[in-house]
């Protein structure tokens, strides 16, 4: 029977960069996230008709590298007679792979979901936050719908408020390049841990950003939100670009997209950026102000491709 399940990206409003030295993607820092619609990771999971374990992506053969954490734990868990059998895995994302979208959120997230019902398991959201993670860190996230907080050193996230909290809010996402990255998410925040003077810097600054964004969810407070948001990026983005290895993600459009936003607040439009590990720009606004913001980036941008995203449901099963 083929298992298909679904999940969003996860995108961090308050930044997850750095890892705790001895367990599998532990942050060093908390970061609060929303789970976004739109971009979806779909995985289909079966029987294998060989005698290992495979898996495609966008229907190539890709190595099974960041999926063993998750395949080996369920398989210490599993009974004898699913211990035995290999899993066929297809990953398909309907965005742009390893670009800085938060591919490996999504993706992982639905493959643990899809994985956890392949070997047999009912596991709660807490579990299968804990096992996604084993994949890649942001993933655990990508379990839980809505506003999400992954808190410094925990194996799990937890949801902060459900996507009916704030309605209106919409994330506008602006692909500059649909390229791979050069350096993944996991060598670049390595490589700042250990050489990055900014590093610790990074790690005390971010804490105190936390609480206040939690409280402008709470309170739905976009300008206050904007500002951790825009502080978190900016000062993860200083920490690479200080790197003794310096990590430049940033392209001139990103820059444009960002002087944009500037130039939207300053006629009273609250449009909010934050960028991730990779070129592309997003947008935090509000439902009412969408089209406005949408034409005005083709009149700056207008190579821009921009998808329009709301706050989605976590990783499901179709
Ligand atoms: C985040 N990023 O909080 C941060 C902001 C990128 C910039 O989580 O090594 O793919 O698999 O735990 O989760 C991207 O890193 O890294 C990421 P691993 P992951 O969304």
């Amino acid at each position: 029977m083929k298992r298909i399940a679904v999940a969003g990206p996860s995108l961090a409003l308050i930044k997850y960069w750095g890892k705790k030295d001895g367990g599998i993607n532990l942050p060093l820092c908390a970061s609060v996230a929303i789970t976004l619609d739109s971009l979806q990771s779909r995985v289909a999971v079966e029987d294998s008709q060989k005698d290992h374990d495979s898996c495609t992506l966008n229907g190539q053969d890709v190595a099974l590298d960041s999926l063993q954490g998750i395949l080996s734990t369920l398989r210490g868990q599993a009974s004898p007679e699913k211990q035995q059998q290999f899993v066929h895995i297809e990953a398909e994302n309907n965005f742009p792979t390893g670009a800085g979208l938060a591919s490996s959120a999504s993706g992982l997230a639905a493959c643990a979901l899809a994985l956890a019902d392949f070997f047999g398991f009912s596991f709660t959201k807490r579990q299968l936050s804990s096992l996604a993670r084993l994949g890649s860190g942001s993933a655990c996230r990508s379990i839980f719908s809505g506003f999400t907080l992954w808190k410094a050193g925990k194996e799990y996230a937890e949801q902060l408020a459900p996507p009916t909290h704030w309605e209106e809010l919409r994330m506008i996402v602006c692909v500059v390049s649909d390229k791979k990255k050069e350096i993944s998410s996991r060598l670049a925040m390595q490589s700042c841990k250990e050489f990055s003077p900014f590093f610790s810097q990074w790690i005390r600054y971010n804490k105190t950003l936390v609480a206040d964004a939690v409280s402008a969810i709470h309170s739905r407070d976009l300008e206050k939100l904007g500002h951790c948001m825009q502080a978190s990026y900016s000062a993860m983005h200083a920490t690479m670009i200080a790197n003794k290895y310096p990590i430049r993600y940033w392209l001139p459009q990103s820059l444009v997209l960002i002087k944009h936003a500037e130039y939207l607040r300053s006629k009273n439009i609250p449009v909010w950026e934050t960028m991730d590990a990779g070129p592309q720009v997003k947008y935090l606004t509000k439902k009412q102000h969408v089209d406005v913001v949408l034409s005005s980036i083709q009149d700056v941008a207008p190579k821009t491709q921009s998808m329009v995203c709301k706050i989605s449901d976590g990783a499901r099963f179709l």
